[in-house]
């Protein structure tokens, strides 16, 4: 097997042999260990994107790594043609931990949100009573829930959306954070669900009023609409709770988990409901030959566990507020920044430049080589989100290049 050896070796394989679709900071990771990360060439690096909240519990946790070598060595899939000892011991451990009668595992975010959807639509034609085919989904201008054919048929970003088409019918638009919108639209007919992120992640990190979502689901069950929460990139302890929607305790009817239910160390999503949905979907209906698999039933467990043990959420929370505390008070001292949000460890800074300048990037250039990695998000946003094991200590340093890096920063002409 070929081995890299440096940087530059890696992005020409890359370049070469590799679709380009991202384009990735000039930085190629060799190593991960915690809340830092090591290039090809050794240096070190704060990791302060966790693989787009993937790597909550830090990378390469070694409780999640030895659940993956343990189960690794005595069984990895079995299909779900047969039973096996792990999955039913999993679904249990999953139902209990969030609150559900049922889950149906899968792999991706993309793919739980594929399920969600298509467990919506046969609830509304088998309980609800709509026409087959007419089952309408709400969603929110400028959402973000994965890459498949259909979901990118309800995005309204060009980049996901242009040239995929034909685009898959049945869905209704509306704003985010926009409550008689929501109204408008659940008064039209063959509403079937609501489909939002609790904070909107990749739109830039666009955290709703208070009181939102507890009203959305509030209208939603008043009209007999099932009120989906994708807490694939807002969940697992993210935000300083362990759901998004535990902020105004929302139950949601579908939760859609993803990302950070396997700690980053294997493709791991969830899809939980109570009987009266999830009992829709019957034998040969839907599945997936990965999902629930044994070897991410053990490595999800020790993950949701660590998240449990080690106090995650709380440590959001925690450390979510003394990182916009020190951004906020650094925003009064330089005009590139203009607005740090979020909540917990879901973070953004605003860079006062238009969207369609380099700034953003720049300023992440500079900042890997002051070691510490992120990336923007749209165009002049940066989004903050390092592992929730992060320590005081860590952030107060991690603020520090932050800080030092845009107060070096010139803004190139
Ligand atoms: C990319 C960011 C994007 C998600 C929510 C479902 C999914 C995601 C709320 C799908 C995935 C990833 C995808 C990745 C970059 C990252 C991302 F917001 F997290 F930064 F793109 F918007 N729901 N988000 O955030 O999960 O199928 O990827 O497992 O596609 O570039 P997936």
């Amino acid at each position: 097997m070929e081995l890299v050896q440096t940087s530059n070796e890696a992005i020409a394989l890359e370049d070469k042999y590799g679709a380009h679709n991202y384009h990735p900071l000039p930085v190629v990771l060799a190593k991960g260990e915690g809340v830092y990360v090591w290039d090809v060439e050794g240096k070190k690096y704060f990791d302060f994107l966790s693989a787009y909240s993937a790597v909550n519990q830090g990378h390469c946790h070694p409780r999640i790594v030895g659940a993956l070598k343990a189960q690794a060595e005595t069984l990895t899939l079995t299909s779900r043609a047969f039973y096996n000892d792990v999955l039913g011991v999993y679904e249990k451990y999953m139902s209990e931990y969030f609150g559900f009668d049922k889950i149906l595992p899968m792999n991706t975010g993309a793919e739980a949100v594929e399920t969600a959807i298509k467990l919506c639509r046969k609830w509304a034609y088998e309980k609800k009573g709509i026409s087959e085919n007419e089952a309408k989904i709400i969603v929110c201008e400028n959402n973000f829930h994965g890459r498949t054919t259909t979901i990118i048929s309800f995005s309204n970003d060009e980049d996901a959306r242009k040239n995929f088409g034909p685009y898959t019918s049945g869905f209704i638009k509306i704003p985010y954070n926009d409550i008689e919108a929501l109204k408008t639209a659940l008064s039209e007919e063959n509403v079937a669900g609501f489909l939002v992120e609790p904070i909107q992640g990749e739109a830039g990190v666009f955290v709703p009023d208070e009181g939102y979502l507890a009203e959305a689901n509030k209208i939603c069950k008043e009209n007999n609409v099932l009120f989906i929460a994708d807490e694939v990139q807002t969940g697992i302890a993210r935000t300083g709770e362990l759901l998004a929607c535990n902020y105004e305790e929302v139950n949601p009817d579908i939760l859609i988990l993803g990302k950070a239910v396997s700690g980053g160390v294997y493709p791991v999503s969830a899809v939980l409901a109570n009987n009266p949905i999830m009992e829709v979907i019957k034998p040969g209906q839907h599945g997936s030959t990965f999902g629930g698999n044994p070897l991410a039933a053990k490595v999800a467990m020790a993950a949701l566990d660590v998240v449990k043990d080690e106090k995650l959420a709380e440590n959001a929370k925690c450390l979510g507020d003394i990182f916009r505390k020190r951004m906020n008070a650094f925003i009064e001292t330089t005009d590139l920044v203009t607005k740090v949000r979020g909540k917990g460890l879901l973070n953004a800074i605003l860079i006062n430049d238009t969207p369609e300048s380099s700034t953003a990037w720049d300023i992440c250039v500079a900042l890997k080589e002051n070691g510490l990695l992120a990336k923007p998000t749209h165009g002049n946003i940066i989004r903050f989100a390092p592992p929730l094991v992060m320590t005081e200590d860590e952030l107060h340093e991690c603020c520090d290049i932050i800080e030092k890096t845009v107060r070096d920063f010139v803004k190139k002409g």
